[in-house]
């Protein structure tokens, strides 16, 4: 067969169908292979029924025929062992300089160790995030590419003219940067997401269960305030579940019983924020709240021994709404700040030069997570490459400084009326302590010291300089090793 495919893609599952449909609708020839030959005659003979220019092969080898080079395969197959038996398959099948990508939610080591090991057989390896789901996929999904940046140039085009697109049109897509660099951030955009969608759920919480508004008012509060700084899909799509109605005509959400499942980015973004030691915690207690959900009928027996505080919600409904809508922006702040920290944090680590506003951008549209508030996230760091920390930059600082006030109402009003708000409060303290030059690590710092003899530093010598005190006047002077967390 003459090869004359631009690109070959693997694994029909309906994120891969899609991604080729899109493709193909930019005006290139794709290849598709599947496990399941059963999948790709369906595929064929079904949504890409009349597309000449879709191929369909059904061997791996005339697959890779099929491909123009130097060859582009795309592999949208499970996460894990799969993709490296795949690899394992095509490595003899491919020439010096080819290419395979990777587009499932691989775990960002994973992407790193591929790079690598294909680098030394002359491939060129990607690992990239791709979000939107299934109608990003079709119709622009935003795209994380990272890993060899030689084969950028190959796949740019075709990356770049599929995914989404900001309201100034640029593409949701650009390179990110080497090892799995793509893959990481696409694991922190996950970590954001649950992070939004915790905080709007406490929202929803509060309002709902705590000042008695109605789901069908908070379809109506969520639509208004998608109309302002808080726009993103996901307050549009909660506004939209709100006002869907169950066959008895009663709000569906109603019904859904409230245990979260994860299928595990949540946890990854956790696990590597510990490892790193970035204090990530709004989106690690979204991961919890979602586990304590889990506890179904732990929390039924839970419900009969200790009864919420009988205290009614008293004041107005329309100003509290308005507070709420105030906390729910500043703790999203908070949340993005803290995933940025971590970004920041992993760069460092592997020595990845990112390019923070151009992931801003690339967040803006197409995935989960789009906003206008990226808008003003992608400005900050254009502003101030060096940016520190998102709150610094004067508009979210200027943004926080505001709805702090109303926000410690919400919390306090929240615990008052006994309404778990993880999210929203962890993001408070987490502001309080990262604005407070002070912090009590003085107690922690002699309390290690009394029991474990691990040193600390003090106010008045220079940092660096370890001192330590016989507490008790009983031990000795020997210090044991310390390390500052
Ligand atoms: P299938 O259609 O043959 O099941 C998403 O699940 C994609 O990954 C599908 O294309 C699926 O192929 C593929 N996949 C899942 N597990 C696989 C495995 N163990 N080996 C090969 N492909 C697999």
């Amino acid at each position: 067969m003459k090869a004359k495919s631009d690109i070959g893609l693997l694994g029909l599952a309906v994120m891969g169908q899609n991604l080729v449909l899109n493709m193909n609708d930019h005006g290139y020839t794709v290849s598709v292979f599947n496990r399941t030959p059963a999948k790709t005659r369906a595929f064929k003979s079904g949504p890409a029924a009349g597309r000449d220019s879709v191929i369909a092969a059904y061997d791996l080898e005339e697959f890779v025929q099929s491909l123009k080079q130097p060859r582009r395969v795309m592999l949208m197959v499970k996460a894990g062992h799969v993709v490296d038996n795949f690899i394992s398959m095509l490595v003899p099948l491919l020439d010096p300089g080819d290419i395979i990508i990777d587009g499932g939610n691989s775990h960002f080591p994973d992407t790193t160790r591929r790079t690598h090991d294909l680098a030394q057989k002359g491939l060129l390896y990607i690992g990239t995030g791709v979000s939107g789901g299934e109608e990003g996929a079709r119709h622009g999904p935003s795209i994380m590419p990272g890993g060899n940046k030689k084969a950028w140039p190959a796949v740019r085009d075709i990356f770049r003219s599929i995914a989404a697109k900001t309201p100034n049109g640029e593409p949701c897509c650009d390179w990110i940067g080497p090892d799995g660099a793509g893959h990481y951030v696409k694991m922190i955009h996950n970590g954001i997401e649950y992070g939004d969608m915790q905080l709007i759920a406490e929202t929803y919480h509060l309002l709902h269960a705590g000042c008695g508004v109605s789901t069908e008012e908070l379809g109506a509060v969520f639509e208004r305030w998608n109309s302002g700084e808080l726009e993103s899909f996901l307050i549009e799509i909660t506004a939209e579940i709100l006002t869907v109605k169950d066959t008895d005509g009663t709000p569906l959400v109603e019904h859904i019983l409230d245990a979260a499942g994860q299928k595990g980015t949540g946890k990854w973004t956790g696990i590597d924020a510990l490892e790193l030691g970035v204090p990530v915690t709004l989106i690690v207690e979204a991961v919890f709240s979602r586990a304590l959900s889990s506890y179904k009928s732990e929390r039924q027996e839970a419900s009969r021994h200790f009864s919420a505080p009988n205290i009614p919600f008293s004041g107005s409904r329309n100003a509290f709404v308005e507070k709420v809508r105030t906390a729910l922006y500043a703790a999203k702040i908070v949340s993005y700040a803290q995933g940025f920290m971590q970004i920041s944090a992993a760069a460092h680590q592997n020595d990845w030069k990112l390019d923070y506003g151009s992931i801003a951008r690339m967040w803006r549209a197409g995935c989960i997570i789009r906003s206008r508030f990226l808008g003003e996230i992608t400005r900050a760091f254009e502003d101030n490459p060096k940016l520190k920390n998102l709150l610094l930059a004067p508009f979210f600082a200027d943004a926080v400084r505001k709805a702090a006030p109303a926000w410690r109402e919400v919390v306090i009003e929240a615990v008052r009326l006994g309404i778990p708000v993880p999210a929203l409060s962890s993001a408070l303290a987490f502001f309080d302590g990262y604005r407070s030059e002070t912090l009590p690590a003085n107690i922690v710092q002699a309390q290690r010291d009394y029991f474990g003899a691990h040193t600390y530093e003090r106010t008045d010598h220079p940092r660096g300089e370890f001192f330590h005190t016989d507490w008790t006047g009983t031990g000795g002077d020997v210090s044991a090793g310390s390390y500052n967390a």
